[in-house]
């Protein structure tokens, strides 16, 4: 008898109870329902991060763009400005001709005054730029620190040069240089740098 209840305890073993059938799935239900729940959670929030992520990228390109149009215009407001003070651009720098007469010293410091310098000259295309005013000109050249060694006022010594014949000749006397000649490479003359002369200025045309 025992075994038979033991029999009867193993058969009834495996036969679901009803009501925890009813529970379990409930569970289930319940459960199923919470993942989707967080699931469907997960999906708003990736797609608010989607959304967000989009915003940061228009408002990033929107910011660029603001910055390049604010600097393409200040860029304009400086060439017009430039331009209505006589100043004339050629190949990445603004050039000024002077048209009065100072010193070297006295011409160099308005160069400075106004941000540029009297101008260096390092290209065939610059020199030929600089004698089609036609005016005999102070240019940013000089040997006044040391006799013999000439540099232009940034302190690079003279590599490419285009003085006149017979050029320079003043030792001492003329440590400065202008542009005497128009129409060939032999232009420059050292002259004393206390001679007022036309001169002229270059500002490089950087940001
Ligand atoms: C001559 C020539 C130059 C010199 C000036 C000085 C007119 O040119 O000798 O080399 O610098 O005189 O005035
Ligand atoms: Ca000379």
């Amino acid at each position: 008898m025992e075994m038979m209840c033991h029999e009867e305890d193993s058969l009834y073993a495996n036969v679901p109870d009803p009501s925890a059938r009813s529970v379990e799935s409930k569970i289930r239900s319940d459960e199923d329902r919470k993942v989707a729940a967080a699931e469907s959670g997960i999906k708003r929030y990736r797609l608010a991060a989607v959304i967000l992520g989009l915003l940061c990228m228009l408002q990033a390109a929107l910011i660029i763009f603001l910055l390049i149009s604010l600097l393409s215009e200040r860029d304009d407001l400086k060439r017009n400005n430039l331009t209505q003070e006589g100043w004339e651009y050629f190949s990445g720098s603004f050039y000024y001709i002077s048209s009065t007469r100072k010193t070297w010293q006295e011409s160099r410091n308005y160069c400075l005054q106004k941000g540029a310098d009297l101008v260096i000259i390092n290209r065939k295309e610059e020199h030929d730029f600089t004698t089609k005013f036609r005016k005999l000109m102070w240019i940013g050249l000089t040997d006044s620190e040391t006799e013999e060694k000439w540099k232009w006022v940034d302190g690079t010594p003279l590599t490419e040069s285009y003085w006149d014949s017979g050029e320079p000749n003043g030792g001492k006397s003329e440590n400065c240089v202008k542009i005497k000649k128009f129409d060939s490479e032999n232009s420059w003359n050292d002259l004393s740098c206390s001679t007022p002369l036309n001169w002229i200025c270059e500002m490089k045309d950087c940001p």
